[in-house]
């Protein structure tokens, strides 16, 4: 059923606290965590706790969730320190949610990726 659990997600083990990770906020209804495979000084994931295969079918079901993601990765993005300013490169952030294999998602439970700490190349590979 739409948000529940989902025994083969790892994203899910995560949540439960089944596989380890650098848990850098959470709230109710939201964790966010250290990627794995950093690629900038910040890479960070937010997630809902709640299991949705990814940000569309996040936002369809409940958007209110999907704002709060939204707003944790500004949160994690203050506490990183990478808000923009005027101080050059590395100031600002990129939020991605890779939606679909062929877009590069390779964990099918809803995830932004909070990406600063270096300058940021458009468009993106
Ligand atoms: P995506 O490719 O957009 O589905 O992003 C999935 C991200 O999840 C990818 O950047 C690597 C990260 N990742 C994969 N396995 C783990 C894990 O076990 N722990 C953590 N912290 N991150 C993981």
């Amino acid at each position: 059923m739409a948000g529940e659990p989902q025994a083969d997600c790892l994203f899910c083990k995560i949540v439960a606290g089944d596989v380890p990770a650098t848990v850098v906020r959470e709230s109710q209804r939201i964790i966010a965590f250290r990627d794995i495979n950093p690629q900038a000084p910040t890479h960070v994931l937010v997630i809902p706790k709640a299991h949705y295969a990814d940000a569309a079918s996040l936002a369809a079901a409940e958007p209110q969730l999907a704002a709060e993601v939204l707003a944790e990765a500004g949160a994690v993005a203050e506490d990183e320190n990478i808000v923009p300013s005027e101080t050059g490169p590395g100031s600002g952030y990129r939020i991605v949610f890779n939606t679909g294999a062929g877009a590069g998602q390779t964990v099918f439970h809803a995830h932004a990726h909070v990406l600063g700490g270096r300058g940021l190349n458009w468009p993106p590979g």
